[in-house]
């Protein structure tokens, strides 16, 4: 199945909602997730159907600061949190003793406005870089956002760009035997 990622939209409503109408009607995605820092309202329609936790410019109340979300139909479960609360800047290690405690396998995160994906000690970390205002050096592509699809024996992870095209050089591929 897939899972649409994407974070840290700092106000570009415009395509925030862009890549919400891409995906709504797709039926093989069966979690949307939202990686924090849009600055709009918790109670804001726009996160309808939407997982999402808070950013550190977030400054309402109702987000989670974390979620954990199971996927039956994968048998895999995503923890998902927006970094700035587990150091995420500096290195996995925070983010990774966070997980672990739920038992996650895929770890969800945003804030750097980076681009991550990597198996590091048997979890599957991705931020998917900030849709509006990408930073490291991705940050040329203009912004991005993932489509993860899980297979029985791989984790795609597809990177796309603002208007939607994938972006093949910095999608990748792991097997799911390589991680915990
Ligand atoms: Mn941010």
């Amino acid at each position: 199945m897939k899972y649409l990622i994407f974070s840290d939209a700092h106000l570009d409503r415009k395509e925030f909602e862009f890549i919400v109408d891409k995906y709504k009607d797709d039926t093989d995605v069966v979690a949307r997730f939202y990686n924090g820092d849009s600055q709009f309202e918790a109670r804001d329609p726009i996160f309808e159907g939407l997982t999402t936790v808070v950013g550190n410019m977030d400054f309402d109340q109702p987000f989670n600061i974390e979620n954990v979300y199971h996927s039956n139909q994968d048998d895999i479960t995503f923890y998902q949190t927006h970094g700035h609360l587990y150091r995420a800047d500096y290195n996995l290690d925070t983010l990774w003793e966070q997980a672990n405690k739920f038992n996650a396998e895929i770890v969800l995160f945003g804030h750097t406005h980076e681009v991550v994906s990597e198996i590091y000690k048997g979890k599957l970390f991705i931020n998917p870089g900030s849709i509006s205002n990408p930073r490291g050096p991705q940050a040329f592509l203009g912004g991005t956002y993932v489509v993860l699809n899980v297979t029985n024996e791989a984790f795609e992870v597809d990177y796309f760009g603002r208007a939607g095209e994938k972006i093949s050089s910095i999608s990748k591929i792991f097997e799911r035997k390589n991680t915990l």
